[in-house]
């Protein structure tokens, strides 16, 4: 086992406390600080029976007042309030993967941006009915760009990448009338239907949810991952290292933030050149390092291996370190505390989106046109902050683990192939993966997701459920926060796989894989609904027999909770570890972590304790393998 040894979140919290005296020393604020100010929680807000979406109110139920003034019960609030926050996390991810599209439109060969991976492009381009033979391969990335813009806002149909999932999937999704059309329509459609006087039933709501949500999974987030991987490259398997010690205090530090992968891959294309490089020598630097906190870093670790900063509510660590030169942003999950914290330090906060603008900020405006010119620009900033630097605040927490990264869809077909030698000429399917499950080598998969959250002590659900996970034989597939947390704690290291019960430990030996499978950002777990609609098509089961689960046990966001109705709607029981905003409602409640079953064949499950909810993840695997007789 050589001196593998996983970093454990008492250390993790201990590299933190120093931090924040480095803060304390310089009058800087802290998320954990603010926490103490804002607890105790509203608690109408916390089980949604607040209505502020007319002036007579806001109305808040209690016992004594069951209704709001226009006469509104409290189902129908909680369920306006569920569907709301749905429709902002289908827009959030659906918006990114439109600039996504965008971005497509501008491809050129000597352009900024540039088709990486034709073979997937032209696969996408069959699978619409478009022609491509003979075509030039930009002039066929143009069409494709336009096509998929088009499915935000087309007046006819549903969404094209529904055509992916299994059959019954398709049929159920028609059959409850929950098929998305043009992506735009269904975050409208949401908030018409919870304007004040239109719907407040809540079967009609939650159905619009797992609609909205739908068009997010299988159709902006879809579009998002699949044209990233044309201009940027399809991940493969490549080694990265993560946690707070990956910041070089000898080099220039610049840390990308965020999710649009456009912005993160020109700054790394730039900071790797030898004019940027000879730039960072010449002001006393050894080099530059470009690190990565959120999805914006999960996007280019794996496709470049550059390393892992950290995760979500460790954000305000990197500037804390007093090594950071610039923390460069795009989109989503940014603190606007990166604002006055980074005063407190020399770091600039470079802010590149006009969809996400913070004060105390240095806006650089970020556009494909001119991206190679605003990359450079940023990297510049950076370099000439190097001399600003305050070294009696610089301390970095020497703490890192490997990792391999880089499993996507294509990639994890292409790596389980090797294990079962009797498919070897079944190259291309999820076939081996199958007979692993069905002999009982795998018990199954959890396919771990989504932020931290202060609410649980952060990362340490994420790692304590995945060990046990893997001790069980049940591999895991994980995105967003959650694959950091996993590779800050070694679980991504191969060595880790001394870690699994036998049968998986066998499958990541022969495979070479670790035990954990980081499958992208937050809009690539389109990626693992790919991956579950063809294991149902080469096993033969419905996509609500495989003995997968899904599962985020920190999550905070409202992308969150759009992920959570797409993951649901596609027959995928979901297990969460904070409570939605729905409680205030037994119709809503019991809806979601039942009803839903009889539409979708899935439902979610909400359980505090972390043992407790492994535990029940682990009795439905198990439960789904007798359903199936293997
Ligand atoms: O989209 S896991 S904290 S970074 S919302 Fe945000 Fe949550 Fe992280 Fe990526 Ni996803
Ligand atoms: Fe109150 Fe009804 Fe207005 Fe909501 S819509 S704030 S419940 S009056």
């Amino acid at each position: 086992m050589g001196d593998f040894k996983l970093t454990t979140v008492e250390e993790f919290e201990a590299a933190t406390d120093r931090l924040l005296e480095t803060g304390a020393k310089v009058g800087a604020d802290s998320w954990q600080l603010r926490v103490k100010r804002q607890t105790p929680h509203c608690k109408f807000g916390e089980e949604g029976t607040c209505c502020r979406i007319c002036t007579m109110g806001p109305c808040r139920i209690t016992p004594k007042a069951p209704r709001g003034i226009c006469g509104c019960d409290v189902h129908g609030i909680v369920g306006r309030n569920y569907l709301r926050f749905t429709a902002g996390g289908s827009a959030t991810h659906s918006d990114h993967g439109r600039e996504i599209c965008h971005t497509l439109h501008c491809t050129a060969p000597d352009g900024n941006y540039k088709v990486k991976d034709p073979e997937k492009l032209i696969r996408i381009a069959k699978e619409w009915g478009v022609e491509t033979e003979g075509k030039d391969i930009y002039d066929l990335a143009h069409e494709m760009a336009e096509l998929a813009l088009l499915e935000y806002g087309k007046p006819f149909g549903t969404q094209r990448f529904l055509k992916r999932a299994p059959k019954h999937t398709q049929e159920i999704w028609a059959r409850e009338g929950i098929e998305p059309r043009a992506i735009d329509r269904e975050v409208a459609t949401a908030l018409h239907m919870t304007h004040m006087g239109c719907s407040s039933k809540p079967e009609a709501l939650i159905r619009q949810a797992l609609r909205c949500g739908l068009s997010d999974g299988w159709g902006g987030s879809m579009a998002g991952t699949e044209f990233s991987d044309v201009m940027f490259g399809t991940p493969k398997p490549i080694e990265t290292e993560a946690n707070l010690g990956v910041m070089n205090p000898d080099n220039v530090n610049i840390v990308v933030h965020g999710h649009d992968p456009s912005l993160s891959e020109m700054i790394c294309e730039y900071a790797d050149s030898k004019e940027m490089i000879d730039y960072a020598k010449s002001v006393g630097a050894k080099g530059i390092t470009i690190s990565g906190v959120c999805c914006t870093s999960n996007e280019v670790a794996m496709r470049r291996g550059i390393p892992m900063a950290g995760n979500f509510l460790q954000q305000e660590n990197v500037v804390l370190t007093g090594c950071c030169e610039a923390i460069v942003v795009d989109v989503q999950c940014i603190f606007p505390a990166l604002g006055p914290l980074s005063k407190c330090f020399h770091t600039k906060f470079i802010t590149t989106s006009k969809i996400a603008q913070m004060p105390d900020s240095d806006f650089i405006h970020f556009e494909p046109e001119t991206a190679g010119e605003n990359a450079k620009a940023i990297i510049k900033m950076a370099i000439e902050n190097f001399k600003n630097r305050k070294p009696e605040l610089i301390y970095v927490p020497q703490m890192k683990q490997k990792a391999t990264v880089g499993y996507s869809f294509e990639a994890i077909v292409k790596t389980l192939d090797t294990v079962a030698n009797s498919h070897v000429d079944e190259f291309g399917t999820t076939k081996p993966l199958v007979e692993c499950v069905n002999s009982g080598v795998l018990r199954g998969a959890v396919a771990m997701v989504g932020c931290n959250n202060p609410k649980i002590r952060p990362d340490q659900a994420h790692i304590e459920l995945m060990k046990k996970l893997l001790a069980n034989d049940i591999i895991v597939v994980a995105s967003g926060c959650s694959a950091q947390a996993a590779a800050k704690a070694g679980l991504m290291d191969k060595e880790a796989r001394n870690l699994c019960g036998a049968g998986l430990k066998r499958v990541c030996e022969l495979a070479d894989i670790p035990p954990v499978l980081h499958m992208g950002s937050c809009v690539d777990i389109s990626r693992m609904m790919v991956l579950a609609a063809e294991i149902a098509k080469d096993s033969g089961w419905n996509i609500s027999q495989i003995p997968l689960v899904g599962c985020a046990p920190e999550w905070m966001s409202e992308k969150a909770v759009s992920i959570g109705n797409y993951v649901v709607a596609t027959g995928i029981d979901t297990y969460l570890g904070v409570e939605p905003y729905a409680t205030g409602s037994t119709e809503v409640d019991n809806l979601l972590k039942g009803g839903l079953a009889d539409w979708v064949e899935a439902k979610f499950t909400v359980e505090k304790d972390i043992d407790k909810l492994v535990d029940l993840m682990i009795e439905r695997i198990e439960e789904k393998r007798v359903a199936l007789g293997i």
